[in-house]
């Protein structure tokens, strides 16, 4: 009973989120790169400068004029530039995690760091940084788990190509898979392709400059197949590798028992999922190519795009957990719920937290039945957590209750869908095990983490690492292997 013995415990990041240095050791610059701080009322901004030279900013979610490049203004302050700068914490951090008893650590690699330009020029410097990283995390017996790419694009391929609406990019994303899966054949073997790939829509996380539904379900297909071609190779070169995908789930509850917003749940639903049916199934859902039928969009495909799909199907699911919502069929129950750009209804059966995300630790074991019963392939919880404010006490410690009143319950509700449910769960990275900076709202404060960092909202601060109450409590949540909450 319990988690099985090799139950994968530890935490997860992301290289623009956590890495920093971003122009260090032959680096070249992503979107992200070019994407301002914000706050929970003021959105992160992109910088661009237009086709005529001026400098602009447009909130990050819109869209980009035509023949827009990304730019960096030296005055303004961007959180992936340092981020938590793991870039030199590397080794500090690491220790930590092992003295947390991680199993696993989930970190993604900078693409423009491997390959600057997004093509097929490798900076050897970045090859080498990744390789000191998995060598000192196997040093400690902590598996690494490797998100091949994590909400951002060289900002090469964005200027250059339109980024994932052009195909092209499909092969220079092979390149760059191909590349990490021999450098660190032996060394990795757990990867997983796109990040929330149902959630990538703007020009910093694929590049596009228009995400009009046509351009935007081109760019998805092209993501599709270079994920489908990726596992085949992944798997042709180390027959040991597991490839996952990664989605972003949210499950909606209906409203109310009236049908229609049972309907509206499960049209909310069918969008995630989706991205789920093609990536674990191999082609695309019936109700998708009506959606596109009806609204005439088109999608160029090459006569093999539909064999690679069926190749390629990946070996697991891994997903982000936060939060459920609500769905009404009334329009005027609806409103976007906070980060997560969904319509969506407040449920009153729930509390939210300060970013207004609902509290659901019932939902994660719904969530992971939905997708076992549906899918009936393992399932890996990639991301789980708290974003919340923490305070600093006198002598510095930090009594993140909040924090740990979360995990315990989301983690009963894992170990409930496997022991009673009989769910198949490879593992279990909270977010930003250690802080870093938040991907909706660029803010500091928005804290994940076990361990704190100090940093402010402005980028000041010493980077010092503490261990929070939580630290503790996870340590010996690992040590029993989830036996003690
Ligand atoms: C997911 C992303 C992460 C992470 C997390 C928390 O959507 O995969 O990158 O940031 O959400 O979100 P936020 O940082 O907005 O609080």
């Amino acid at each position: 009973m319990g988690f099985p013995e090799n139950f994968l415990w530890g935490g997860a990041t992301a290289a623009n989120q956590y890495e920093g240095g971003y122009l260090s050791g032959g680096k070249g610059l992503s979107t992200l790169d070019a994407i301002t701080g914000g706050s929970k009322d003021h959105p992160r901004m992109i910088t661009y400068r237009t086709k005529e030279g001026q400098i602009e900013r447009v909130n990050r979610d819109a869209s980009l004029p035509e023949g827009a490049t990304g730019f960096v203004e030296a005055d303004q302050y961007y959180p992936s530039h340092v981020a938590t700068d793991f870039y030199h914490h590397w080794q500090e951090d690491i220790a930590l995690f092992a003295e947390m008893g991680f199993k696993c650590f989930r970190m993604s690699i900078s693409w423009a760091r491997i390959c600057p330009k997004g093509n097929e020029e490798v900076n050897e410097e970045g090859l080498v940084f990744y390789e000191r990283i998995f060598d000192e995390l196997l040093k400690y017996g902590i598996q690494p788990v490797v998100t091949i790419n994590h909400f951002d694009i060289p900002m090469y391929l964005a200027d250059h190509y339109d980024g994932w609406s052009d195909r092209e990019v499909i092969d220079y994303f092979l390149f760059f898979c191909e590349t990490i899966f021999k450098r660190y054949k032996g060394k990795v073997t757990h990867w997983m392709t796109f990040n929330e790939i149902n959630f990538l829509r703007s020009w910093t996380q694929i590049g596009i400059h228009q995400n009009d539904p046509q351009t935007l379900w081109q760019a998805r297909h092209h993501l599709f197949v270079a994920s489908a071609k990726a596992v085949v190779l992944g798997h042709e070169i180390d027959p040991n590798n597991q490839i996952g995908m990664m989605i972003a789930y949210i499950p909606s509850y209906p409203m109310t028992a009236n049908p229609e917003d049972v309907l509206a749940a499960l049209q909310f639903n069918r969008q995630q999922e989706t991205f789920i049916d093609v990536q674990v199934k191999g082609q695309y859902p019936a109700h998708l190519l009506k959606y596109f039928e009806r609204e005439q969009i088109e999608i160029q495909q090459e006569a093999e795009d539909e064999n690679w799909l069926k190749k390629g199907c990946v070996d697991y699911i891994g997903f982000s957990y936060y939060m459920s919502t609500a769905a009404s069929a009334n329009p005027e129950q609806v409103k976007y719920v906070g980060g997560n750009q969904q319509p969506a209804v407040k449920n009153p059966y729930l509390e939210e937290s300060d970013w207004g995300w609902a509290v659901d630790p019932l939902g994660l074991r719904i969530s992971l039945c939905q997708l076992y019963d549906r899918y009936q392939v393992p399932l890996f919880i990639v991301e789980n957590g708290f974003g919340a404010l923490d305070q600093v006490m006198a002598e510095g410690e930090i009594h993140d209750d909040y924090r740990i009143d979360y995990f315990q319950k989301h983690i009963q509700a894992m170990k409930d869908a496997v022991e009673l449910d009989g769910v198949d769960l490879m593992g279990y990275t909270p977010w930003g095990c250690i802080d870093l900076v938040s991907a909706g709202t660029g803010e500091m404060k928005k804290r994940y983490g076990f361990i704190y960092v100090d940093l402010d909202d402005e980028g000041n601060g010493s980077l010092a690492r503490s261990r929070k109450k939580s630290f503790h409590w996870y340590q010996q949540v690992i040590q029993s292997n989830g036996e003690d909450l």
